[in-house]
Protein backbone atom coordinates (compact mmCIF):
# COMPACT_ATOMS: atom_id res chain seq x y z
CA UNK A 1 0.00 0.00 0.00
CA UNK A 2 1.06 3.58 -1.15
CA UNK A 3 0.71 6.58 -2.93
CA UNK A 4 -0.29 7.58 -6.78
CA UNK A 5 2.51 10.25 -7.25
CA UNK A 6 2.83 11.98 -10.27
CA UNK A 7 6.29 13.55 -11.62
CA UNK A 8 5.74 16.93 -13.64
CA UNK A 9 9.06 17.94 -15.48
CA UNK A 10 10.06 14.23 -15.58
CA UNK A 11 12.13 14.90 -18.70
CA UNK A 12 14.59 17.56 -16.93
CA UNK A 13 17.82 17.31 -14.29
CA UNK A 14 15.84 17.64 -11.47
CA UNK A 15 12.73 15.63 -12.49
CA UNK A 16 14.86 12.38 -13.71
CA UNK A 17 16.63 12.60 -10.16
CA UNK A 18 13.38 12.77 -8.28
CA UNK A 19 12.69 9.54 -9.96
CA UNK A 20 15.71 8.32 -9.23
CA UNK A 21 15.79 9.23 -5.34
CA UNK A 22 11.93 7.87 -5.05
CA UNK A 23 13.04 4.79 -6.62
CA UNK A 24 16.44 4.83 -4.42
CA UNK A 25 14.87 5.72 -1.39
CA UNK A 26 12.03 2.94 -1.66
CA UNK A 27 8.98 5.87 -1.60
CA UNK A 28 6.00 3.47 -1.13
CA UNK A 29 4.70 3.81 -4.56
CA UNK A 30 1.29 2.36 -5.48
CA UNK A 31 1.49 4.08 -9.14
CA UNK A 32 3.77 6.72 -10.70
CA UNK A 33 3.29 8.99 -13.85
CA UNK A 34 6.22 10.63 -15.93
CA UNK A 35 4.59 14.26 -17.07
CA UNK A 36 6.02 16.67 -19.47
CA UNK A 37 5.29 18.98 -22.07
CA UNK A 38 3.50 17.88 -25.40
CA UNK A 39 6.56 17.82 -27.18
CA UNK A 40 8.00 15.61 -24.76
CA UNK A 41 4.90 13.38 -24.55
CA UNK A 42 6.49 9.63 -25.20
CA UNK A 43 9.94 10.35 -24.10
CA UNK A 44 11.30 7.55 -21.67
CA UNK A 45 12.41 8.11 -18.40
CA UNK A 46 13.73 5.58 -15.65
CA UNK A 47 12.31 4.92 -12.40
CA UNK A 48 14.49 2.09 -10.85
CA UNK A 49 14.45 -0.74 -13.08
CA UNK A 50 11.43 0.45 -14.70
CA UNK A 51 11.15 2.40 -18.06
CA UNK A 52 7.90 5.22 -17.84
CA UNK A 53 6.81 7.05 -21.05
CA UNK A 54 5.52 10.46 -20.25
CA UNK A 55 2.12 11.75 -20.78
CA UNK A 56 1.04 15.22 -21.81
CA UNK A 57 1.21 17.27 -18.34
CA UNK A 58 -1.71 19.86 -20.26
CA UNK A 59 -4.17 16.99 -19.87
CA UNK A 60 -3.31 15.22 -17.38
CA UNK A 61 -6.30 14.92 -14.79
CA UNK A 62 -4.73 14.85 -11.38
CA UNK A 63 -8.26 13.48 -9.46
CA UNK A 64 -7.61 10.73 -7.37
CA UNK A 65 -3.39 11.02 -7.13
CA UNK A 66 -2.00 11.95 -3.97
CA UNK A 67 1.04 13.68 -4.13
CA UNK A 68 2.43 15.62 -7.69
CA UNK A 69 6.06 16.56 -7.31
CA UNK A 70 6.63 19.73 -9.39
CA UNK A 71 10.21 20.33 -11.52
CA UNK A 72 9.01 23.08 -13.88
CA UNK A 73 9.85 26.74 -13.64
CA UNK A 74 7.49 29.49 -12.27
CA UNK A 75 5.14 29.78 -15.42
CA UNK A 76 4.19 26.39 -15.74
CA UNK A 77 3.76 25.92 -12.08
CA UNK A 78 1.32 29.00 -11.86
CA UNK A 79 -0.76 26.99 -14.45
CA UNK A 80 -0.92 23.14 -13.28
CA UNK A 81 0.09 23.11 -9.57
CA UNK A 82 -3.70 24.78 -8.91
CA UNK A 83 -4.92 22.60 -11.37
CA UNK A 84 -3.16 19.65 -9.25
CA UNK A 85 -3.99 21.12 -5.69
CA UNK A 86 -7.76 21.63 -6.88
CA UNK A 87 -8.09 18.17 -7.97
CA UNK A 88 -7.16 16.82 -4.21
CA UNK A 89 -3.43 16.34 -5.27
CA UNK A 90 -0.73 17.66 -2.93
CA UNK A 91 1.99 19.56 -4.74
CA UNK A 92 5.53 19.75 -3.89
CA UNK A 93 7.03 22.70 -5.51
CA UNK A 94 10.58 23.30 -6.75
CA UNK A 95 9.63 26.37 -8.11
CA UNK A 96 10.13 29.61 -6.21
CA UNK A 97 6.26 30.52 -7.14
CA UNK A 98 4.96 29.92 -3.78
CA UNK A 99 8.05 29.90 -1.30
CA UNK A 100 7.02 33.49 -0.10
CA UNK A 101 3.32 32.71 0.32
CA UNK A 102 2.41 32.69 3.99
CA UNK A 103 -0.05 30.19 2.93
CA UNK A 104 2.57 27.72 2.00
CA UNK A 105 4.93 26.52 3.90
CA UNK A 106 8.64 26.32 2.70
CA UNK A 107 10.45 22.84 4.35
CA UNK A 108 13.64 21.42 4.71
CA UNK A 109 12.67 18.41 6.70
CA UNK A 110 16.11 18.73 8.81
CA UNK A 111 14.97 21.94 10.29
CA UNK A 112 11.25 23.00 9.96
CA UNK A 113 9.20 19.05 9.38
CA UNK A 114 6.60 20.01 11.88
CA UNK A 115 5.90 22.94 9.42
CA UNK A 116 4.08 20.58 6.74
CA UNK A 117 0.77 20.43 8.71
CA UNK A 118 -0.03 23.56 7.12
CA UNK A 119 0.33 22.18 3.21
CA UNK A 120 -3.80 21.98 3.72
CA UNK A 121 -3.93 25.93 3.27
CA UNK A 122 -3.47 25.51 -0.13
CA UNK A 123 -2.57 21.88 -0.67
CA UNK A 124 1.16 23.36 -2.08
CA UNK A 125 5.05 22.62 -0.17
CA UNK A 126 7.42 24.71 -1.54
CA UNK A 127 11.01 23.52 -1.78
CA UNK A 128 13.54 25.71 -1.38
CA UNK A 129 16.25 27.30 -3.33
CA UNK A 130 19.14 24.46 -3.52
CA UNK A 131 21.75 27.02 -1.91
CA UNK A 132 19.38 27.81 1.12
CA UNK A 133 18.75 24.44 1.28
CA UNK A 134 22.37 23.30 2.65
CA UNK A 135 22.79 26.51 4.06
CA UNK A 136 20.29 25.94 7.09
CA UNK A 137 20.88 22.13 7.61
CA UNK A 138 24.04 22.98 8.62
CA UNK A 139 22.70 26.29 10.43
CA UNK A 140 20.14 24.33 12.68
CA UNK A 141 21.84 22.41 15.19
CA UNK A 142 24.36 25.35 15.71
CA UNK A 143 21.13 27.67 16.09
CA UNK A 144 19.61 25.26 18.38
CA UNK A 145 22.98 25.23 20.98
CA UNK A 146 24.27 29.27 20.14
CA UNK A 147 21.22 31.26 18.69
CA UNK A 148 22.53 32.50 15.63
CA UNK A 149 22.57 36.82 15.46
CA UNK A 150 23.82 36.80 11.69
CA UNK A 151 25.36 35.22 8.48
CA UNK A 152 27.58 35.92 6.05
CA UNK A 153 27.81 33.50 3.45
CA UNK A 154 29.70 33.36 0.05
CA UNK A 155 28.69 30.80 -2.61
CA UNK A 156 30.15 29.13 -5.27
CA UNK A 157 27.78 27.27 -7.24
CA UNK A 158 27.71 24.80 -9.80
CA UNK A 159 26.58 25.56 -13.63
CA UNK A 160 23.56 22.42 -13.18
CA UNK A 161 21.89 25.14 -11.10
CA UNK A 162 21.10 26.47 -14.17
CA UNK A 163 19.50 23.90 -15.84
CA UNK A 164 21.01 21.65 -18.87
CA UNK A 165 21.52 24.77 -21.10
CA UNK A 166 24.21 26.05 -18.53
CA UNK A 167 25.36 22.42 -18.32
CA UNK A 168 26.01 22.44 -22.28
CA UNK A 169 27.53 25.97 -22.00
CA UNK A 170 30.41 24.88 -19.75
CA UNK A 171 31.17 22.03 -21.87
CA UNK A 172 31.21 23.42 -25.02
CA UNK A 173 32.95 26.50 -24.02
CA UNK A 174 35.70 24.32 -22.55
CA UNK A 175 36.14 22.42 -24.59
CA UNK A 176 36.15 24.81 -27.47
CA UNK A 177 37.88 28.19 -25.37
CA UNK A 178 41.91 27.40 -26.94
CA UNK A 179 40.44 26.74 -30.62
CA UNK A 180 39.81 30.29 -32.40
CA UNK A 181 37.68 28.99 -34.99
CA UNK A 182 35.47 27.90 -32.99
CA UNK A 183 34.34 30.28 -30.44
CA UNK A 184 31.05 29.90 -28.50
CA UNK A 185 30.33 33.10 -26.27
CA UNK A 186 27.82 33.46 -23.37
CA UNK A 187 24.47 32.84 -24.09
CA UNK A 188 22.61 31.47 -20.90
CA UNK A 189 25.53 32.99 -18.60
CA UNK A 190 26.46 36.72 -18.91
CA UNK A 191 30.17 36.41 -19.13
CA UNK A 192 32.73 33.13 -19.99
CA UNK A 193 32.29 30.90 -17.61
CA UNK A 194 34.85 28.08 -18.32
CA UNK A 195 37.96 28.81 -16.47
CA UNK A 196 36.02 31.75 -14.91
CA UNK A 197 33.98 32.95 -12.10
CA UNK A 198 30.74 35.11 -12.49
CA UNK A 199 29.53 36.76 -9.14
CA UNK A 200 25.77 37.31 -10.64
CA UNK A 201 23.14 34.34 -10.43
CA UNK A 202 19.32 35.67 -11.46
CA UNK A 203 18.40 39.10 -11.68
CA UNK A 204 19.80 42.11 -9.90
CA UNK A 205 17.55 44.20 -7.50
CA UNK A 206 17.34 48.01 -6.48
CA UNK A 207 19.68 47.69 -4.14
CA UNK A 208 22.58 46.10 -5.86
CA UNK A 209 21.96 42.44 -4.87
CA UNK A 210 20.64 39.54 -7.10
CA UNK A 211 17.60 37.78 -6.62
CA UNK A 212 19.75 34.81 -6.03
CA UNK A 213 21.14 36.11 -2.88
CA UNK A 214 17.94 37.75 -1.97
CA UNK A 215 16.28 34.30 -1.72
CA UNK A 216 18.79 33.19 0.67
CA UNK A 217 17.82 35.61 2.99
CA UNK A 218 13.87 35.12 2.56
CA UNK A 219 13.95 31.96 2.67
CA UNK A 220 16.34 31.19 5.78
CA UNK A 221 14.21 33.37 7.64
CA UNK A 222 11.09 31.65 6.47
CA UNK A 223 12.59 28.01 7.17
CA UNK A 224 14.11 29.09 10.49
CA UNK A 225 11.31 30.39 11.56
CA UNK A 226 13.47 33.47 13.29
CA UNK A 227 14.66 37.02 12.29
CA UNK A 228 18.36 36.09 11.32
CA UNK A 229 20.54 38.09 9.04
CA UNK A 230 21.67 36.75 6.59
CA UNK A 231 24.11 38.94 3.47
CA UNK A 232 24.75 36.44 0.67
CA UNK A 233 27.33 37.13 -2.13
CA UNK A 234 26.10 34.09 -4.75
CA UNK A 235 28.70 33.00 -7.34
CA UNK A 236 28.72 30.81 -11.08
CA UNK A 237 31.64 28.64 -10.84
CA UNK A 238 32.79 26.24 -13.65
CA UNK A 239 31.98 22.81 -11.73
CA UNK A 240 29.06 20.79 -13.51
CA UNK A 241 27.36 19.64 -10.18
CA UNK A 242 27.65 20.39 -6.28
CA UNK A 243 27.19 23.72 -4.93
CA UNK A 244 29.99 24.50 -2.15
CA UNK A 245 29.48 27.28 0.53
CA UNK A 246 31.91 29.65 2.91
CA UNK A 247 29.64 30.56 5.95
CA UNK A 248 30.87 32.79 8.74
CA UNK A 249 27.99 32.38 11.38
CA UNK A 250 28.23 34.76 14.68
CA UNK A 251 26.11 33.63 17.63
CA UNK A 252 24.58 35.12 20.82
CA UNK A 253 26.97 32.91 22.55
CA UNK A 254 30.07 31.63 22.46
CA UNK A 255 30.63 28.13 20.67
CA UNK A 256 33.98 26.59 20.93
CA UNK A 257 34.45 24.65 17.73
CA UNK A 258 35.27 21.44 18.84
CA UNK A 259 31.73 21.74 20.28
CA UNK A 260 30.68 22.80 17.30
CA UNK A 261 32.11 20.05 15.38
CA UNK A 262 30.31 17.63 17.68
CA UNK A 263 27.07 19.02 17.53
CA UNK A 264 27.34 19.22 13.54
CA UNK A 265 28.54 15.69 13.38
CA UNK A 266 25.16 14.21 15.56
CA UNK A 267 22.87 16.53 13.24
CA UNK A 268 20.58 15.10 10.44
CA UNK A 269 21.50 15.06 7.04
CA UNK A 270 25.04 16.15 7.93
CA UNK A 271 28.59 14.54 7.17
CA UNK A 272 31.67 16.31 9.00
CA UNK A 273 34.84 15.68 6.78
CA UNK A 274 37.28 17.65 8.98
CA UNK A 275 40.47 16.61 9.06
CA UNK A 276 43.63 19.70 9.43
CA UNK A 277 45.26 18.60 6.26
CA UNK A 278 46.00 18.25 2.82
CA UNK A 279 42.60 16.99 1.21
CA UNK A 280 41.01 16.68 4.55
CA UNK A 281 37.57 18.40 3.31
CA UNK A 282 34.95 17.81 0.93
CA UNK A 283 34.77 19.40 -2.91
CA UNK A 284 32.21 19.55 -5.21
CA UNK A 285 32.68 16.95 -7.70
CA UNK A 286 32.96 14.55 -4.39
CA UNK A 287 28.98 15.13 -2.76
CA UNK A 288 27.84 14.74 -6.97
CA UNK A 289 25.23 11.63 -6.09
CA UNK A 290 24.79 11.92 -2.36
CA UNK A 291 22.56 12.45 -0.01
CA UNK A 292 24.55 14.14 2.84
CA UNK A 293 25.15 18.13 3.36
CA UNK A 294 29.14 17.62 3.99
CA UNK A 295 30.38 20.21 6.34
CA UNK A 296 34.93 21.00 6.55
CA UNK A 297 37.25 23.42 7.75
CA UNK A 298 35.01 23.90 10.88
CA UNK A 299 36.89 26.80 13.01
CA UNK A 300 36.75 29.43 15.25
CA UNK A 301 36.47 33.08 13.92
CA UNK A 302 38.87 35.44 15.75
CA UNK A 303 37.96 38.78 14.25
CA UNK A 304 34.49 38.54 16.96
CA UNK A 305 33.55 37.08 19.84
CA UNK A 306 31.35 34.42 18.96
CA UNK A 307 32.05 33.63 15.63
CA UNK A 308 32.62 29.87 13.62
CA UNK A 309 33.53 29.55 10.13
CA UNK A 310 32.76 26.37 8.26
CA UNK A 311 32.84 24.95 4.61
CA UNK A 312 29.62 23.60 3.36
CA UNK A 313 29.06 21.40 0.17
CA UNK A 314 26.09 19.42 -1.39
CA UNK A 315 24.51 18.16 -4.38
CA UNK A 316 22.50 20.72 -5.83
CA UNK A 317 20.70 18.11 -7.82
CA UNK A 318 19.93 16.50 -4.69
CA UNK A 319 19.98 18.02 -1.18
CA UNK A 320 19.23 21.18 -3.08
CA UNK A 321 16.51 20.37 -5.32
CA UNK A 322 14.99 16.54 -5.68
CA UNK A 323 15.92 14.75 -2.14
CA UNK A 324 14.93 17.71 -0.67
CA UNK A 325 11.28 17.17 -2.28
CA UNK A 326 11.29 13.98 -2.10
CA UNK A 327 12.16 14.14 1.77
CA UNK A 328 9.17 16.21 2.32
CA UNK A 329 6.99 13.97 0.39
CA UNK A 330 8.12 11.47 2.78
CA UNK A 331 7.45 13.09 5.81
CA UNK A 332 4.16 14.55 4.34
CA UNK A 333 3.34 10.96 4.05
CA UNK A 334 4.42 9.41 7.48
CA UNK A 335 2.39 12.81 9.36
CA UNK A 336 -0.67 13.40 7.11
CA UNK A 337 -1.44 11.65 4.05
CA UNK A 338 -3.39 8.07 4.29
CA UNK A 339 -1.92 5.24 1.81
CA UNK A 340 -3.81 3.70 -1.10
C1 LIG B 1 21.12 28.33 -9.36
N1 LIG B 1 20.07 28.21 -7.18
O1 LIG B 1 22.08 27.70 -8.93
C2 LIG B 1 19.82 28.39 -8.58
C3 LIG B 1 18.88 27.37 -9.17
O2 LIG B 1 15.11 29.34 -7.05
O3 LIG B 1 15.05 27.22 -7.34
C4 LIG B 1 17.58 27.22 -8.42
C5 LIG B 1 16.70 28.43 -8.50
C6 LIG B 1 15.54 28.31 -7.58
O4 LIG B 1 21.12 28.93 -10.43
Amino acid sequence: MGYRVAIVGATGNVGREMLNILAEREFPVDEIVALASRKSMGTEVSFGDKTLKCKDLDTFDFTGWDIALFAVGSDATKIYAPKAAAAGCVVIDNSSLYRYDPDVPLIVPEVNADAVVGYTKKMIIANPNCSTAQMVVALKPLHDRATIKRVVVSTYQSVSGAGKEGIDELWDQTKSIYNPTDNKPPKKFTKQIAFNVIPHIDVFLDDGSTKEEWKMVAETKKIMGKDIKVTATCVRVPVFVGHAESINIEFEEFLDEHEARDILREAPGIMVVDKREDGGYVTPVECVGDFATFISRIRQDSTIDNGINLWCVSDNLRKGAALNAVQIAEVLGQRCLKKG
